[in-house]
């Protein structure tokens, strides 16, 4: 029986997330704490003997440099990176740019709660005259329109992230190439869910930390090999101090209190 190990990591921390803006597809930099969150990632892959040859990230800066910064710790610039929207962050819809806490002044607690976290209630939409439409960014412009969202619920972020898996990534993993995938806090929530099985209910409570690595170990069929340290519902392990991942979780909760 063959096994396969893919590496998930969610950017580190960038300028809207410390600004506590709903960020989506807005192209914002890491700041300096969510480098150190990266170059802290590498070390623990580093530490712990991974090598990968292939990578996979957003089209978003704030993914594409936490990758940039993990490859060159690890002294593995050479390898190919795959860049595409699929993997982009959950449109946040009109939400994108507000301040999280502002947003729960404005229509409560359970609402704002709703739009980040239930399953398949989409933020209201944007119009396509928006700035934040990807339909006018010009790094979309390969993108068939109908494709482009105005908006997006975790589940319709599953669905064209489920393509990129079943099409892509999936089938080069069990070609045997070693991958990372570096990502965003929806996307990893929409693959973990498809990985582990969580149920619509379920996955409203799960909350991924940045900038720390999250090992899953495959079984032929791509189906997770639980590991013992996993924090369900998940069954990939996180590296590094459990503690300090605990925390970060927890940090990300309570960005809307
Ligand atoms: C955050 C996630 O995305 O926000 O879009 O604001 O992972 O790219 O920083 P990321 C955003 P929440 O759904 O956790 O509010």
């Amino acid at each position: 029986d063959m096994k396969y190990t893919v590496v998930l990591v969610r950017h580190g921390e960038s300028t809207w997330n410390e600004e506590n803006r709903f960020t989506g597809w807005y192209n914002c930099p890491l700041n300096d704490k969510g480098k150190g969150e990266a170059l802290q990632g590498a070390q623990l892959l580093k530490e712990e003997g991974f090598k990968f040859d292939l990578a996979y990230t957003s089209t978003l800066q704030r993914a594409i440099k936490t990758l940039w910064i993990v490859l060159e710790e690890m002294g593995l610039m050479y390898i190919p990176i795959v860049n595409t929207w699929r993997l982009n962050e959950r449109h946040y819809g009109a939400l994108q740019g507000l301040n999280k806490q502002e947003t729960v002044d404005k229509h409560g607690k359970d609402q704002v709660l709703v739009w980040r976290r239930s399953y398949d209630i989409p933020p209201p939409p944007l119009d396509e005259s928006s700035e934040h439409y990807p339909g006018n960014d010009p790094t979309y412009a390969d993108v068939p329109k109908a494709d482009l969202p105005l908006t997006e619920s975790l589940k319709l972020t599953e669905d064209r992230f489920m393509v990129a898996w079943e099409n892509e990534i999936g089938p080069k993993i069990k070609e045997g190439k070693k991958v990372i995938i570096a990502a965003h806090g929806n996307t990893l929530r929409a693959l973990v869910k498809h990985l582990d099985g969580i149920s619509s209910d379920e996955i409203t409570g799960l909350n991924i930390p940045t900038g720390v690595p999250l090992v899953y170990e495959l079984d032929d069929d791509l189906k997770p090999i639980p590991h013992p340290d996993g924090i369900a519902p998940l069954t990939g392990r996180y590296l590094g101090d459990l503690e300090e991942v605990k925390q970060r979780i927890g940090a990300v909760a309570s960005q809307t209190k």
